[in-house]
């Protein structure tokens, strides 16, 4: 048995593992949409977040070490009510995670799956996260036996049952909203397209890499992956991209051309908040 309490001076005791499932679980749970609260009353609720939006289980060893990285433009309600719901929902799973907000800079039209992949680059220069979150700031897991955690050869795709689309798939290949890579499963499909700018066609582009780089796509039950998306109307510098169509009859052509091995931005600001790793980047323009 693991001993408690012999860990050297000054480095606090060994603890032990975190048990698997955690005896935190509640299950499905209710989800506040409306008026969310300010993010000095979110991080009150939420006093063992560090600063950068960090956590990791006060009482036992961490089995699980999540990224959980979000795209994100002028949505500050929306991420009241991620940051609300979702950090008590991580620390119920006894889960080490830390969440990103990838904000892109400027005026240019929204580029969802470039910021991923920004995102996906900059987790991994702080720690060597064993599972990456790709995590829409609209949409809050409902069952938090959902867990944010990694298959360790597939990725996964969690959001398979969305309040918009009646819960259940819209169709059989849906990988958007939230889905998850190990850092082995990324490179392998050289990460996320960087060329499509507004709404659409790149979540399916990411489904068909995970195919093209011979994976499969694993998945909770629908009861579990019960997701409610907080409603809004299409937002300005997000309109339909026109072009995903043509797109993706070239993914298979683009994929070993188009990604993490092609990615460039520049980081403007990287600010420790209390609840979340805010990234201010600048990734260009649609050409
Ligand atoms: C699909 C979109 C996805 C979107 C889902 C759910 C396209 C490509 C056209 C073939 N795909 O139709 O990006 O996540 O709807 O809204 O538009």
């Amino acid at each position: 048995a693991p001993h408690i309490g012999t860990g050297p001076p000054g480095t606090g005791a060994q603890l032990k593992d975190c048990k698997m499932p955690s005896p935190l679980l509640v299950g499905p749970v209710s989800v506040r949409l409306s008026s969310p609260l300010s993010l000095e009353e979110i991080r009150e609720r939420n006093p063992l977040v560090l600063p950068g939006g960090r956590y990791s289980p006060p009482d036992c060893q961490p089995r699980h070490h999540t990224a959980i990285v979000v795209p994100y433009r002028n949505r500050q309600t929306h991420l009241r009510a991620l940051l609300y719901h979702l950090h008590p929902f991580l620390q119920r799973q006894q889960i080490h995670y830390s969440i990103y907000i990838v904000q892109q800079w400027g005026n240019s039209t929204f580029n969802r799956a470039k910021l991923l992949n920004v995102g996906v680059r900059e987790a991994l220069r702080d720690e060597d996260w064993g599972c990456i979150f790709l995590h829409d700031v609209d949409l809050l897991p409902e069952n938090d036996h959902n867990t944010y955690t990694c298959h360790n050869q597939f990725p996964t795709h969690l959001s398979v049952a969305m309040d918009k689309f009646r819960y259940r798939l819209p169709y059989p290949q849906y990988f958007g909203g939230v889905s998850a890579v190990t850092p082995e499963q990324y490179m392998k499909m050289n990460g996320f397209p960087n060329s499509y700018w507004g709404w659409g066609g790149e979540d399916d582009d990411i489904a068909a890499r995970v195919r093209l780089s011979g994976m499969k796509i694993v998945r909770p039950p629908v009861a579990i992956g019960h997701y409610k998306m907080i409603k809004h109307k299409g937002d300005r510098g997000n309109e339909q991209n026109p072009r995903r169509f043509d797109l993706l009859k070239r993914t298979r052509l683009n994929w070993h051309s188009d990604g993490l091995n092609s990615l460039t931005y520049e980081l403007l600001s990287k600010e420790l908040q209390p609840l979340y790793t805010n990234l201010t980047v600048d990734i260009g323009d649609d050409p």
